[in-house]
């Protein structure tokens, strides 16, 4: 049954007949121009467990690639940077375009990336998704975007989860990957003391899917990560609600209205 989707009568033009909070003032992605933004000095932004290899499932939703862990093992915690309190990781997702000139839901200086990873967190004082869901502190999201590598290297990185990616071509399929995952190589290869995690945008917004809720703290790390046009491409070919490749999966920008972007100088 289809939701919502990314052309057509389901598209994102259509999203607010069936979910009435997606007109509105805060929504994300957003377009991130540097007139529209303010250096800051925020405190350190503070991961822990990103250093625990994880079990990780695999599944397509019908509307993008989803890794999320077991939920015994909720030791994947963020806090500092804009942040007040807590917050638990809860699933990671990709969105992409049709080819690689598209594919991110931000932009920064009208530039659109390849993709764009998502990790998605909720605040711990709110216990799940789905109660944080209803706070405008409920969520944070961390995003990192992905330009196609020129001279289509690939990034071994990603194997794993590229690999997998053909066993998951119908909607509701769902594997668990074959190896344990280390979040923290994946997203951040050089490793500490590299400071290209505290280098960031971050600004209020919302869900880029319905519900479209306004209830995420976006923060959006400046240096992208590199996958081949293959990899890129693998994405490309799972299948989405109707059984046709779900070629693109991104929102279009948003008003940024009266909001402020800033950015963190580490
Ligand atoms: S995103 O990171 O802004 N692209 C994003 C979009 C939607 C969700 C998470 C992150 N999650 C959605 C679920 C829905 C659920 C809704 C409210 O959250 O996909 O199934 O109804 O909990
Ligand atoms: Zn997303």
């Amino acid at each position: 049954h289809v939701n919502f989707g990314y052309s057509g009568s389901h598209g994102p033009d259509h999203w607010a007949e069936n979910y009435d909070t997606c007109v509105g003032k805060h929504q994300s992605p957003i377009n991130i121009q540097e007139h529209d933004v303010r250096d800051i000095n925020l405190p350190l932004l503070i991961f822990s467990g990103l250093d625990t290899p994880r079990k990780f499932f695999l599944i397509n939703n019908g509307h993008t690639a989803l890794l999320y862990s077991s939920k015994d093992n909720k030791q994947f915690y963020m806090s500092g940077g804009p942040l007040n309190g807590i917050y638990v990781f809860e699933q990671l997702h990709f969105h992409w375009g049709e080819n690689d000139r598209e594919g991110s839901e931000d932009l920064i200086n009208n530039h659109s990336f390849a993709m764009e990873l998502h990790a998605v967190f909720y605040k711990d004082k709110y216990g799940s998704m789905n109660d944080a869901i209803h706070n405008p502190d409920g969520l944070a999201v961390i995003a990192f975007f992905f330009e196609a590598e020129v001279n289509d290297r690939a990034n071994p990185l990603f194997d794993t989860i590229v690999e997998a990616l053909p066993k998951i071509e119908k909607v509701g399929t769902e594997i668990q990957l074959s190896e344990n995952m280390h979040l923290g190589h994946l997203l951040n290869p050089a490793g500490p003391p590299s400071d290209r995690m505290q280098n960031y945008f971050t600004y209020n917004g919302s869900l880029t899917t319905p519900p479209c809720s306004e209830v995420v703290t976006w923060i959006d790390f400046k240096y992208p990560l590199y996958l081949s046009h293959l990899q890129i491409a693998a994405f490309r070919n799972i299948r989405g609600f109707e059984g046709h490749k779900l070629t693109h999966n991104f929102r279009p920008v948003q008003p940024l209205s009266d909001r402020r972007v800033l950015h963190n100088l580490p």
